[in-house]
């Protein structure tokens, strides 16, 4: 915040009624608003997605027990934004209109009544979960805060967190830990079960929770495992929103709409999908509103065509862009070969893999997608879409690369995209600029390259090097036809650069 804004107001449950007619607000007694809800992982994806559809079921249904308590895992920051702001914060949507000019619509979002920080008390993220007036448990932890093999799905037991939460109870780190101690007390003191609600990007989220938290639940008590799969509930569900990370800028821009100072808006597109199975244990909100969420018997096709379709072209994007030199994914959408690149990506090596989903045209999502990608009023940092690709590659890229191979079909956009991600992992783009590597694998996933060498004639070792990790290519591991297409991309990339790369199909 500058210093201009240093008098200005904040906003607040007090300043609520001086904000500009234009900026929507809660249309609820939020006085009345109880806990019903615990949120791990209140990072922007949630404030700008899950919090604003809560915000207008309560205002439509006036069902008020669905507060959010939301948790930040690590870092004090949103709870030390919010605090002052008695939680409000305001969401902007961005997109441009039919002359390229910036659209924003700011509203304020009132869902989220208090932040706790596990990393300080745990003790009161787990008293939360175990409340009895808590309903629900969801989560957007990202990829990572799983805790998972990438291409397995297995528990982690390794991982320095979850081998920490399996041998404490009391101060739980990673998210599974702190559920399952969580669970464990409202089982010891007999409160009903909880829905557990994954809202990450993955595939079958809720069934790959559930997986992780049986598996640590039976390590340390098989019958707190029983109890769980008996009574918990583990919706899966499809989330979408692009809502890149929030800038000085952007506080700056909103702060002279509002009037006053907001320390921690989101800023985000206007096209918002969320889809969740119906499988409540104790209550939901009413989520299903106009511009809000969908409920269907099965999510895993949504979610698996999102993550095929949005995901997957996103990274191959963004590791391109990133060798390019490229900082946002509009910047990238603008130059016509990539543009090209990637529509031809999308529709002649994904769209042919997927099943159809009732009421979805394959051809509309892929020109809806291009025009979201293409937004400019919304920039979104290649680099922040590249970071922990070891984490999302499985589910984006590789099962698309698999089912090509099955059908005997060609895979060299995919191909290129993994060649992308090699070069990526580099740490340094065309123009020799250096960058960190965001991955909880890096450091693996770097010394197997670097083992293979850095010359002229090493793209194949690389390529095998990086393709042999099995917890991540799993039965691709080692696979010598995807290694020698994956180096044919890359030693182009490697000499002629990213433009010249995508030209060549
Ligand atoms: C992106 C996603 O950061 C990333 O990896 O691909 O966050 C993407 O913006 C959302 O999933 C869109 O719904």
């Amino acid at each position: 915040m500058g210093p201009s804004h240093s008098e200005a107001q904040r906003l607040g449950a007090s300043s609520l009624a001086h904000l500009p007619a234009d900026v929507e607000r809660p249309g609820y007694d939020r006085a009345q608003l109880r806990p019903g809800i615990v949120h791990l992982g209140i990072g922007a994806f949630h404030r700008a997605h899950q919090a604003p559809v809560t915000d207008l079921a309560l205002g439509a249904s006036g069902d008020l027990r669905w507060g959010i308590i939301g948790v930040s895992l690590r870092s004090p920051d949103t709870r030390d934004a919010l605090a002052p702001q008695d939680g409000l914060y305001t969401l902007s949507l961005l997109d441009t209109d039919a002359d390229g000019a910036s659209r924003e619509t700011l509203s304020v979002v009132g869902s989220v009544l208090r932040v706790l920080v596990a990393a300080e008390d745990s003790g009161a993220v787990l008293a939360q979960i175990a409340h009895p007036d808590t309903r629900i448990v969801s989560l957007t932890v990202t990829e990572k805060g799983y805790c998972q093999e990438p291409a397995t799905g297995r528990l982690r037991r390794d991982d320095p967190d979850i081998a920490h939460d399996l041998a404490d109870s009391d101060a739980p780190r990673s998210a599974i830990g702190m559920l399952v101690h969580g669970l464990a007390r409202r089982c010891d003191a007999g409160l009903p079960p909880v829905t557990l609600l994954s809202c990450d990007n993955l595939p079958s989220n809720g069934d790959t929770l559930r997986g992780l938290v049986l598996e640590f639940a039976g390590l340390r008590d098989p019958g707190l495992a029983e109890w769980i799969a008996a009574h918990c509930t583990f919706p899966n569900s499809m989330v979408d929103r692009i809502v890149p990370r929030t800038t000085d800028a952007d506080r700056q821009r909103i702060a002279t709409r509002l009037g006053m100072d907001d320390a921690w808006p989101v800023v985000g597109e206007p096209f918002l999908e969320w889809i969740i199975e119906d499988r409540f244990v104790n209550g939901r909100p009413a989520w299903d509103q106009p511009g809000g969420a969908r409920f269907v018997e099965h999510a895993a096709p949504f979610e698996h065509l999102k993550l095929r379709m949005v995901n997957g072209p996103h990274s191959a994007l963004a590791y391109l862009a990133v060798s390019a030199g490229l900082d946002t994914v509009s910047q990238a959408m603008a130059d016509p070969a990539l543009h090209d690149y990637l529509d031809a990506l999308i529709r002649e090596e994904i769209t042919p893999t997927l099943q159809s989903v009732p009421g979805v045209d394959l051809v509309a999502l892929r020109e809806r997608l291009l025009t979201r990608f293409s937004n400019a009023a919304l920039p979104h940092r290649t680099q922040q879409i590249a970071m922990d690709g070891s984490q999302k590659l499985p589910q984006r890229l590789l099962g698309t690369v698999r089912d090509r191979m099955r059908a005997g079909a060609g895979y060299q956009r995919l191909a290129l995209a993994l060649a992308a991600w090699m070069q990526y992992l580099r740490g340094y783009d065309e123009q020799g600029n250096a960058y960190p590597i965001q991955d909880p694998l890096a450091e693996e996933l770097q010394a197997r390259l670097a083992s293979a060498g850095q010359g002229s004639d090493t793209d194949i070792q690389r390529a095998r090097a990086l393709i042999g990790y099995a917890p991540v290519f799993g039965d691709l591991a080692g696979c010598e036809e995807l290694s020698v297409e994956v180096a044919r991309h890359a030693m182009v990339l490697r000499q002629q650069g990213v433009r010249a790369a995508v030209r060549l199909f």
